[in-house]
């Protein structure tokens, strides 16, 4: 019989497709794994909020505004959802904001690009949130519990998004030249960042071979990429959009799209601090940070209120 406490028990529940629980045993790699990665990704959907809170104010109808608005607040949202869960494995959210503030957590690359005009936000809304929702649904199978119960809201919220931004791409299409220019310009740019969310290639991952023992990852960042490009170019394609990448080309034998080289240097050069606004995303958060030290000293100051009556009246 396995003893409950030992890895290979750990590792056989995993393969038995099991999902993890809290307080349940796992290997410290396996700990210090999801809390790197679920803190990456809270910290993504929380700087995430940046780019696209820009244009809140020069939304062009207050239709466009509302939802610009609604999708912002979802990404709040989301990342309040991955804090909480990972909390659960015995790191705090201030532990989790000083690593951000720091350096020593990443987020996502692709928030170090500047979101230039409104092309840009349906760029952002139908690219960015189109490669993350791949992402994100096979990470609803992940083995952790806490995480792919978070993943499953998200993916609601994600799929609305999306649409979002091709909505706003599709009728841009259809308006001026100018317009269309303003759009395909924002494909360009945002086109290739995007790829590289996925992370480098498989061969490169460095984190795979574990994320994949132990189903975190349930598939690899080089078959997501894959979903991604197969999708997306047939979507810019129905509305007259231009793949910057002219070796995309369809693949009969492998059924796939084939695609040209990805620039490794610049996610890279990105993801360790140099991207054009890394430095402005990180000062932004600090800031507003410090700024609101205030509500949260009021809202512990509260809950010891609260504590304390409840024990006299106990
Ligand atoms: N950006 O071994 P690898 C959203 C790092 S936001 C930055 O493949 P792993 C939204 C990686 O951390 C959605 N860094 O790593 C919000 C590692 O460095 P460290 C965000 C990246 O973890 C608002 C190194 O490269 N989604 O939806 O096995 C508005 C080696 O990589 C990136 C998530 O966070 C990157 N793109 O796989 C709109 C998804 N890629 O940590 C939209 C959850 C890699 O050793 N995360 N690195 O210093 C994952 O699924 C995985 O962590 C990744 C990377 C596939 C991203």
């Amino acid at each position: 019989m396995h003893n409950e406490h030992t890895d290979s028990h750990f590792q056989k529940r995993i393969d038995d497709g099991e999902h993890i629980e809290p307080k349940d045993y796992m290997p410290d790699g396996y700990r210090k794994h999801l809390i790197r990665q679920m803190s990456q990704h809270a910290h993504s959907e929380v700087i995430g909020m940046q780019p696209e809170g820009n244009w809140i104010t020069r939304a062009p109808s207050l239709r466009a505004k509302q939802i610009l608005l609604a999708k912002i607040q979802d990404e709040g949202g989301h990342g309040l959802y991955l804090y909480s869960a990972a909390e659960t494995l015995g790191i705090s959210r201030a532990e989790m904001i000083e690593q951000l503030h720091t350096g020593k957590a990443k987020y996502s690359n692709i928030f170090n690009y500047p979101a230039l005009n409104w092309a840009d936000i349906g760029a952002i809304g139908w690219l960015v949130d189109g490669a993350a929702i791949v992402n994100q649904v096979s990470l609803q199978r992940t083995s952790f519990g806490p995480y792919s119960r978070a993943m499953v809201r998200i993916c609601k919220e994600e799929s609305f998004h999306q649409r979002q931004g091709y909505e706003i791409m599709a009728r841009m299409m259809k308006g001026t030249k100018d317009q269309q220019a303003m759009a395909q310009d924002a494909m360009n740019r945002w086109w290739w960042p995007a790829l590289m969310m996925f992370g480098p290639h498989d061969i490169d991952s460095p984190h795979s071979g574990d994320a994949v023992k132990w189903k975190i990852k349930r598939e690899s960042n080089d078959t997501l990429r894959q979903k991604f490009i197969d999708k997306t170019v047939q979507q810019a394609e129905l509305i007259g959009l231009v793949m910057p990448d002219k070796d995309i080309k369809w693949n009969e034998s492998k059924g796939h799209y084939d695609h040209g080289k990805i620039d490794w240097d610049e996610f890279h050069r990105v993801i360790k601090g140099n991207g054009p606004c890394n430095k402005q995303r990180l000062d932004h958060h600090i800031n507003y940070f410090n700024e609101g030290a205030w509500v949260r000293d009021a809202a512990e100051a509260y809950k010891i209120k609260h504590l304390k009556e409840e024990l006299v009246i106990a």
